[in-house]
């Protein structure tokens, strides 16, 4: 471990600041996940993968832009500031939500939070999105970084490489966290990758490669903020490797036939929230009764934003309009930087 990760791995171990807003919205999201996936079963869980959430959403500069991968996307929004009732409005695409019911907030996140989105729902270019908004900051010197979060299947898609190594001979202030869950649908990452680890890609691009424990918040976390340090100060791209497990189907509604039992047992017991549950109790920051009243409050908040948001209506055509859908929405909330 390099001196500089050592460091802030130490510096996030003892900020309880941030500590606890990475908890917070680890356990938002599962509570997310329990609302959503019993509401439909075309859900895509993130239950097990809420470290590389916390890890890659919480404590950024409002300025940065983010383009989060679509499992974990609604988490994303949360954790940047988006309205709940309007995420959820946004999965059933209800007048309410933040796109008056024009595209689903699992797979776009609002951009007046500097959140990128598949937008066209295929796989890959949101990593050139990142790329592009790194080098819309680095031409204005507004000192934004941008972060682009996407899963194992997608990094061997050949518009992440492009994306990636574009950064990299620019020397782009991006990101590039692998949240490898060790499966695209029912390919297991091995057969899709390789046995070298996706950080191992790091060197073909001349650039820092880091596989990292994608269950440990604080570890993962570490390893960001080393990584964004470098792309603020002109230091280029990072590719990290946070490496996690599905512990969820692809959809809820996937029972998994293609896995066994036991692998998916094994990864229950290396619960990520348990794991930094357990930090903040030993450093004093959590107890049980404030982590019990917690719980309680983020469920009586997801359940009531979700009854509330099944109850909205859908929109009128007149709601949707014709009008700029991205672009406008990019021209009112400031520009690429
Ligand atoms: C370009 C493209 N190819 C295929 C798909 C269909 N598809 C949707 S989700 C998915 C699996 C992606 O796997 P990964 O990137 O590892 O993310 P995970 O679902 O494991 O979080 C695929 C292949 C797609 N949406 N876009």
């Amino acid at each position: 471990m390099t001196t500089a990760v050592e460091q802030a791995r130490r510096r996030v171990a003892a900020d309880g600041v941030l500590l606890r807003q990475m908890y917070e919205t680890m356990l938002a999201s599962r509570e997310i996940d329990r609302a959503a996936g019993s509401a439909d079963g075309h859900w895509h869980a993130a239950e097990g993968e809420e470290a590389v959430i916390a890890a890659c959403y919480c404590g950024l500069r409002e300025r940065d832009w983010v383009a989060p991968h679509y499992r974990g996307m609604v988490a994303a929004a949360l954790a940047r500031g988006a309205d709940l009732r309007r995420l959820l409005a946004g999965l059933t695409g209800k007048a309410t939500s933040h796109s008056r019911g024009r595209y689903r907030s699992d797979v776009c996140a609002p951009i007046e939070h500097r959140l990128i989105g598949l937008y066209s729902g295929a796989l890959g270019p949101t990593l050139e999105y990142a790329t592009g908004t790194a080098l819309a900051a680095k031409l204005d010197g507004s000192g934004a970084v941008a972060i682009a979060v996407f899963g194992d299947g997608t990094s061997s898609r050949g518009n992440a490489h492009e994306a990636i190594n574009l950064a990299a001979v620019l020397g782009l202030g991006v990101v590039f966290v692998c949240q490898n869950n060790q499966y695209a649908i029912s390919m297991p990452a091995a057969h899709g990758v390789g046995a070298r680890a996706i950080a191992d890609r790091g060197a073909a691009y001349g650039i820092e490669g880091v596989a990292v424990d994608g269950n440990d918040a604080i570890a993962l976390r570490a390893a960001i903020e080393v990584a964004i340090d470098r792309a603020r100060t002109g230091g280029g791209p990072t590719l990290i490797e946070a490496q996690t497990y599905r512990v969820s189907g692809h959809l809820v509604a996937d029972p998994s036939p293609y896995r066994n039992a036991d692998e998916v047992a094994a990864w229950r017991e290396r619960d990520p929230i348990a794991r930094l549950r357990s930090h903040l109790v030993s450093a004093g920051l959590l107890d049980e009764a404030s982590d019990q009243a917690l719980r309680e409050r983020l469920r009586r908040e997801v359940d009531a934003a979700m009854a509330l948001a099944a109850a909205d209506p859908a929109p009128a055509a007149e709601t949707i309009g014709t009008d700029e859908v991205f672009a406008g929405a990019a021209r009112d909330h400031g520009s690429a930087t």
